[in-house]
C-alpha cells in the first residue's frame, strides 16, 4: 500500500526530576495586536468584505472571490467570520459586534441567494450563522442556518451507508468537510429550536462517519468511487479538527460518555501525528493554510467546555510559535508556524490561523523563546517533490519520505532550538539500495558533502546516521538534505538530548 499523504500540499517527554514548567503562550495584548494587525491589512470597511491577499492585489493561483478574486471566496469568508466572533467572544467590544453583522451583509450583497455546487462550502455558512445567532441573538442567522442546512441535507442519501455528498452537480466524494461540519450545525440548530429532529440527523450522521471516514482516532478525509466506495486516506487537520468538534458537540448534547471519547481519540491522533517538535505542521497555502484553526477551535473547547485541560499546553506553545514567527512589517503569521513569515503577499485564509488561535487559547504571560521538542517527522517536514509511504514497518510517526533518488527531490526541516551551539543530528533511515549519502546544510551553509547512510539489510530495516557538532543558532534554524547518491528513506530527525 503506497500512501501518498496529500500534498497541498509528538510531544514534549515528560519532567522526571524537575518540577514540571508553566506551559509557554502569549500575552492578552498579542491576540489584541493580531486582530488589530488582520483587520487593517484585510478588512475593506466599504465593501464589508475581506481581502483574499495582504497585498490587495489579485492572484491567478488563487482569485476564487468576488471582483475577479480581489476578495476573499466563499468558504474562506466563512472562516474569517468567525475570525470575527473569536474576537468578539474574547473583546465584548462593541467595534467587533458590529462586524459580525457587516461580514454577513458585506457577503450576502455578493452572494444574496448563496449559490454554490459545493455543499461544503454551503456548509460552512450553516455553521457559521447557527454560531452568530448564539452570539447575537438575531433569528436572521438562525434563519440562514436552517435554510442552509436544509439544502444540505436533501444532499443525503444511502451511497456508501449514508452521509452527504461534498458537491450538488457532480456526485462523486462524501467527505469530512461536508458531513462533520453538518454536525456541529445540527446540534446547534437543536439547542437554537428544541427540535429533536435536528439531534437526531447529527446523531445518525456522526454514527455514519465514524464507522465510515474514520478508525482508532484517525480522521481520514473522503469516500469515493464505486459499490461501498473507497477510502481516500488523507491527513488534514482540519478533518480531525471539524470530528472532533462534532463529537464534543454530541457530548454537550446528550451527556454520552462515548462521545467524549471520540474527540479524545481523534485529539490524541491529531496532537501526536499532524506535528513537527510538537508544533503543528505546515499543510500549504490556498486552502490548506487555513485547516489549523479549525482543529485549534476544536481543541480549545475540549480544554473550556469538557474538562480536557490536558491540551491546554500544546494550544499554548502552538499560539506561541505561530506569534513568534510574525513578520514585523505588518504583524501577520504565514502558513508554517516553525518558520518565520515570508515577505511575500500572505492569503487572508492563511494569516486567520493565527489570530483565531491567539483569539481563542487563554494566554499565560510568556513572550520569549518556545523551542520545539527536537522530533522531527520526515512526512511532516518541507519535501520538494519526495512522496510518503507508510507500507514497511517500524517507522515513526505516520510514515517516512520515499521514492527520493534524483537531484530535484530535497528535504527542508524547520526546527527551533533552545540554546545556541553543537547539536548533534540523528537521522533515522532505511537504505534498502545499498549506501546512500545525501548532502546537508544547516541555514544554506554545507555542513556535510557526502553524509553517509550505510546500507541497511532490507527497506524494511531502520538505523540512525549521526552528525555530531553542528552549530545552530537559538531558536529558528533550517536544515536541509539534498540528493547525494542512491535511493533513502527517511523516517526522521532527531536533535533531542545528545550534542
Ligand atoms: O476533496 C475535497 C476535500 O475532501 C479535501 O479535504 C480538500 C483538500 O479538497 C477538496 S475540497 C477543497 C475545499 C473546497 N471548499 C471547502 C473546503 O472545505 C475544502 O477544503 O484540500
Amino acid at each position: 500500500m503506497k500512501l501518498r499523504f496529500a500534498a497541498a500540499s509528538v510531544l514534549l517527554s515528560a519532567a522526571l526530576v524537575q518540577p514540571v514548567q508553566p506551559a509557554h503562550a502569549t500575552v492578552p495584548a498579542d491576540a489584541d495586536a493580531a486582530m488589530s494587525a488582520f483587520i487593517a491589512t484585510f478588512w475593506d470597511p466599504a465593501k464589508k468584505y475581506f481581502y483574499a491577499n495582504s497585498d490587495r492585489r489579485i492572484h491567478p493561483e488563487h482569485a476564487h472571490g468576488p471582483e475577479d478574486g480581489l476578495y476573499t471566496d466563499f468558504w474562506w469568508e466563512a472562516q474569517l467570520w468567525e475570525l470575527v466572533m473569536d474576537a468578539y467572544e474574547r473583546t465584548g467590544s462593541a467595534a467587533h459586534r458590529k462586524m459580525i453583522d457587516d461580514v454577513y451583509a458585506g457577503f450576502v450583497a455578493y452572494y444574496p441567494t448563496f449559490e454554490n455546487n459545493f455543499n461544503d462550502d454551503l456548509g460552512w455558512w450553516a455553521l457559521a450563522t447557527a454560531r452568530a445567532y448564539e452570539i447575537t441573538d438575531d433569528a436572521t442567522y438562525l434563519n440562514r442556518s436552517r435554510s442552509l442546512f436544509d439544502r444540505i441535507w436533501a444532499e443525503q442519501d444511502s451511497t456508501f451507508g449514508g452521509g452527504i455528498w461534498w458537491r450538488r452537480n457532480v456526485r462523486d466524494q462524501k467527505n469530512v468537510a461536508t458531513n462533520a461540519p453538518a454536525v456541529i450545525t445540527a446540534t446547534k440548530l437543536y439547542a437554537a429550536t428544541g427540535d429533536a429532529s435536528y439531534l437526531t440527523r447529527a446523531q445518525s450522521l456522526f454514527a455514519w462517519i465514524k464507522a465510515n471516514l474514520q478508525e482508532s482516532g484517525h480522521v481520514y478525509d473522503h469516500l469515493e468511487g464505486s459499490g461501498s466506495g473507497t477510502l481516500v486516506k488523507w491527513d488534514f487537520s482540519y478533518n480531525f479538527g471539524t470530528y472532533i468538534s462534532a463529537a464534543a458537540a454530541l457530548h454537550k448534547a446528550t451527556g454520552t460518555a462515548s462521545y467524549l471519547a471520540d474527540a479524545r481519540g481523534a485529539a490524541d491522533w491529531a496532537t501526536t501525528y499532524l506535528t513537527n517538535g510538537g508544533t503543528m505542521m505546515h499543510e500549504g497555502v490556498d486552502d490548506g493554510g487555513g485547516f489549523k484553526a479549525r482543529l485549534v477551535r476544536a481543541l480549545n473547547t475540549l480544554v473550556t467546555d469538557h474538562g480536557q485541560r490536558q491540551y491546554l499546553p500544546f494550544l499554548q506553545r502552538n499560539a506561541t510559535q505561530a506569534w513568534r514567527h510574525r513578520r514585523t512589517s505588518d504583524n501577520l503569521v504565514g502558513p508554517d508556524w516553525s518558520a518565520p513569515a515570508p515577505s511575500t503577499y500572505l492569503q487572508s485564509l492563511t494569516a486567520a490561523a493565527a489570530v483565531s488561535t491567539l483569539q481563542i487559547v487563554q494566554p499565560d504571560g510568556n513572550t520569549g523563546l518556545q523551542p520545539e521538542d527536537g522530533v522531527y517527522e520526515a512526512e511532516n517536514a518541507r519535501p520538494a517533490a519526495i512522496d510518503s509511504e507508510s507500507s514497511q514497518a517500524g517507522f515513526s510517526g505516520r510514515g517516512y519520505l520515499a521514492g527520493w533518488n534524483t537531484s530535484g527531490q530535497t528535504l527542508t526541516f524547520h526546527v527551533n532550538v533552545a540554546s545556541a551551539g553543537t547539536h548533534e543530528l540523528r537521522f533515522r533511515y532505511a537504505a534498502g539500495a545499498g549506501d546512500a549519502t545525501r548532502r546537508i546544510l544547516v541555514n544554506g551553509t554545507q555542513v556535510a558533502a557526502d553524509q553517509p547512510f550505510p546500507s541497511t539489510s532490507g527497506w524494511g530495516a531502520w538505523n540512525t546516521a549521526a552528525l555530531k557538532g553542528v552549530t545552530l543558532a537559538r531558536g529558528y534554524n533550517t536544515i536541509r538534505l539534498e540528493m547525494g547518491s542512491n535511493f533513502l528513506n527517511l523516517d526522521r530527525l532527531d536533535l533531542s538530548g545528545r550534542r
